[in-house]
């Protein structure tokens, strides 16, 4: 009986370390230490032998044997349990790591690109930069362009005014226009500049228009200018920024502070047009204002509008998608 106990053991035993799966085991072990298997009926062949030494005998070696195949399930089943929970982890790993490793350069702000492109465009046109504050008095926003208060031509601009000093009397700036007023209080002519910059108006948002948006004003101020000056630097700079195949044309219009006013538009390649800003003579009660002689000096100005420049230039459909922060849409420049 102890060479059929051993045979009975060592079957399991191998039938245990052969198991590849947690089921394989737990079937192996029904079928060796179940109420049917082999190891049982030798248990119930215990009864038939003779003396109660015997049976004692092989009663213990039968429990060595049964605790000798449990020890052995119980190892197997560890490491199989172990080897299939790698298994499980490894085909549900999901990979939350970014597409690239290195961080990526990004890129400026679209708008901030095509401000730094006019400024190199019209430094080398020989302009200087000047810069005025985004918090304005009305008197610079409107007044000493020409606008005494309740002058019609002020309802052109959706004013808002912030909560200071008298009522009315300080503005978020409409436009960059004021920034023509405190060169021409500061600085004796010739004067050659640009300021670019931001602005607020209360408009609400759609494709070409945003309450806050950004200009470029431009302002000479010399002896002898004339309207062909004008019209001669915003060709010349039509072609510096958009390229060879655009053009532009000046359209009469109404400005305040410009005598004559023209309306700028680009023609684009495909022959379509598109309105980038106002222009014209800076008038002559404009120059007295700010302590310049109009009979010695004249000059002209422009404000063109940035963000629409850069959609232009990009091809963007819709200005409020240059401020949705979206990467998606980042990412196509
Ligand atoms: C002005 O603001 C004048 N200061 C321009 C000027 C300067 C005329 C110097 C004469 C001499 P206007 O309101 O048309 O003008 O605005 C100029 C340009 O700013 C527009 O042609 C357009 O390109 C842009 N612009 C105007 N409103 C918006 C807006 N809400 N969102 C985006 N761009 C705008």
């Amino acid at each position: 009986m102890i060479d059929e106990i051993e045979q009975c053991r060592d079957a399991a035993l191998a039938a245990v370390r052969g198991a590849d799966s947690v089921d394989v085991l737990e079937q192996a072990l029904g079928e060796h230490l179940g109420k049917r298997g082999p190891l049982a009926s030798l248990k119930a062949r215990l009864g038939t032998l003779a003396t109660v030494d015997e049976k004692k005998a092989m009663g213990q070696r039968l429990n060595e044997a049964m605790a000798a195949v449990g020890a052995a399930a119980d190892e197997r089943r560890m490491a199989l349990a172990a080897g299939e929970r790698a298994q499980l982890l490894e085909s549900e790993r999901m990979d939350l790591t970014e597409h690239q490793r290195e961080p990526r350069r990004g890129h400026a702000h679209l708008v901030t690109e095509a401000w730094e492109r006019l400024e190199d465009v019209f430094v080398g046109l020989g302009f200087k930069i000047a810069e005025g504050p985004e918090i304005e008095t009305d008197w610079y926003n409107f007044e000493a362009l020409n606008m005494p208060p309740s002058h019609p031509a002020r309802s052109m601009w959706d004013t808002l005014f912030v909560d200071h000093g008298a009522p009315g009397s300080t503005v978020l700036r409409t436009h960059t226009s004021p920034v023509q007023a405190r060169v021409m209080t500061t600085q004796e002519p010739p004067i050659y500049v640009v300021a670019p910059g931001r602005v607020f108006r209360n408009e609400t948002a759609d494709a070409t228009h945003m309450p806050v948006f950004h200009q470029i004003e431009g302002l000479v101020v010399d002896r002898g200018i004339s309207f062909a000056d004008l019209a001669g630097t915003i060709e010349a700079f039509t072609r510096a920024f958009f390229g060879p195949g655009f053009t532009s044309r000046l359209r009469p219009s109404f400005f305040p502070f410009t005598e004559p006013s023209a309306e700028f538009d680009i023609r684009r390649p495909d022959g379509s047009w598109l309105e980038l800003g106002g222009c014209g003579m800076v008038h002559p009660n404009v120059l007295a204002a700010c302590g310049i002689d109009p009979e010695e000096w004249s000059g002209f100005a422009f404000g063109f509008g940035i963000d629409r420049m850069a959609k232009e230039y990009h091809g963007v459909d819709d200005l409020r998608e240059m401020y949705s922060n979206d990467i998606r849409f980042i990412e196509q420049f």
